[in-house]
């Protein structure tokens, strides 16, 4: 309700102009990481309810980093490729029941897991571009019912992201995109108060691109979000999240 949207039809880019700036910046990227030692990667996170787009635009703004010269890397949370991912897996799929703080402090867990490799990934330079992180975690347990301060709490000391990207789909529009999945959570009354958390998670730092834009303009929108971002935090320590 009401987010200022970075992206609207009218505010879109002018086209080549910006980009050839932008790409002229992000050569200054891979110069300043060829010389420096110290230059760390971005820690870029896409938020957003199901369907919102962020697993195709992940997978589009990796490919251009790369092509780009950038070291980057895709993940996704929950990873269901652990042991903890696949219990949250089974979950998901209904295979398994689980208590409502249980499923919630796994899926931290699976993020803890992955804590170690996300710090030597970064400070080695590698920039991860990441779907879904603690965000979703509040608000997906939130919209259960949770306490928000007690949902927050489990992923502190978890790196925090060097940008938050929120791409921002009404719950209907998101429905009608070929339809859910069939997983828990994938139902459009759910969605509407996972977006009102989300909505309140939202600090001024997060970018909150209009995702019911053509994929070709939010793609455009990340690309610059994310270069930006990649040049601004290279020699900026890591931090923890604490909300
Ligand atoms: N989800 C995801 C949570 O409930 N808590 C979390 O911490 C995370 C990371 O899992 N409906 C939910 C959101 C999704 C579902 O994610 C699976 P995906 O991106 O569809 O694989
Ligand atoms: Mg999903």
């Amino acid at each position: 309700m009401g987010w200022s949207a970075l992206a609207s039809p009218t505010a879109a880019p002018s086209g080549l102009g910006l980009f050839a700036t932008r790409r002229r910046a992000f050569q200054g990227v891979r110069m300043a990481d060829a010389g420096s030692k110290s230059g760390r990667g971005a820690l870029v996170v896409l938020e957003g309810l199901d369907r919102s787009g962020k697993s195709s635009q992940c997978a589009r703004l990796l490919s251009y980093l790369e092509g780009q010269g950038c070291r980057a890397e895709g993940w996704r949370f929950p990873d269901r490729g652990t042991c903890v991912g696949q219990m949250i897996s089974a979950y998901l799929a209904n295979e398994s029941q689980l208590d409502d703080r249980t499923i919630h402090l796994l899926f931290s867990a699976n993020r803890w897991e992955k804590r170690a490799l996300m710090e030597s990934k970064l400070l080695g330079g590698t920039t991860l571009i990441v779907d879904r992180y603690s965000y979703s975690g509040v608000a997906f347990s939130a919209a259960k019912g949770l306490d928000i301060q007690w949902c927050k709490a489990p992923d502190v000391g978890l790196i925090a992201p060097d940008l938050v990207i929120y791409l921002d789909v009404q719950p209907e529009k998101a429905a009608e995109r070929g339809g859910y999945g069939g997983e828990r959570y994938e139902k459009i009354e759910f969605q509407k108060r996972v977006a009102d958390h989300y909505h309140s998670l939202r600090d001024s730092t997060w970018k909150v691109v209009d995702g019911s834009l053509p994929m070709e303009t939010v793609e455009e929108h990340l690309r610059e979000l994310a270069t930006n971002c990649i040049q601004e935090c290279q020699e900026k320590p890591l931090t923890n999240l604490t909300w």
